[in-house]
């Protein structure tokens, strides 16, 4: 199962999802603290703090960040 950690009203995370509705997939989202020093999770999966980070762990991704490294993933892989 895809997992997307995100932020409402974070134009980067909307970016993602709508790659990920386009393309159909399904996911678990997870809404992260808006004080980056609380995203423990986000930090432990992708070795930073920000937001959008996806992980597929179909393919090998525990935690991927950049919303456009997320959507080449995503178009390269799903599409
Ligand atoms: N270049 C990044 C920018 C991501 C970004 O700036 N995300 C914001 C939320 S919209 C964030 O997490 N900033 C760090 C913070 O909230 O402290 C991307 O495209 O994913």
């Amino acid at each position: 199962m895809l997992e997307l950690y995100r932020l409402p009203g974070c134009p980067y995370c909307r970016n993602v999802e709508r790659k990920l509705d386009e393309l159909g997939l399904e996911y678990e989202s997870h809404i992260v603290f808006p004080i980056r020093f609380f995203r423990f999770r986000v930090k432990s999966v992708s070795g930073q703090s920000g937001v959008p980070v996806l992980v597929d762990p179909a393919h090998g991704i525990e935690g991927l960040a950049e919303s456009d490294d997320i959507v080449a993933h995503l178009e390269r892989t799903y599409a």
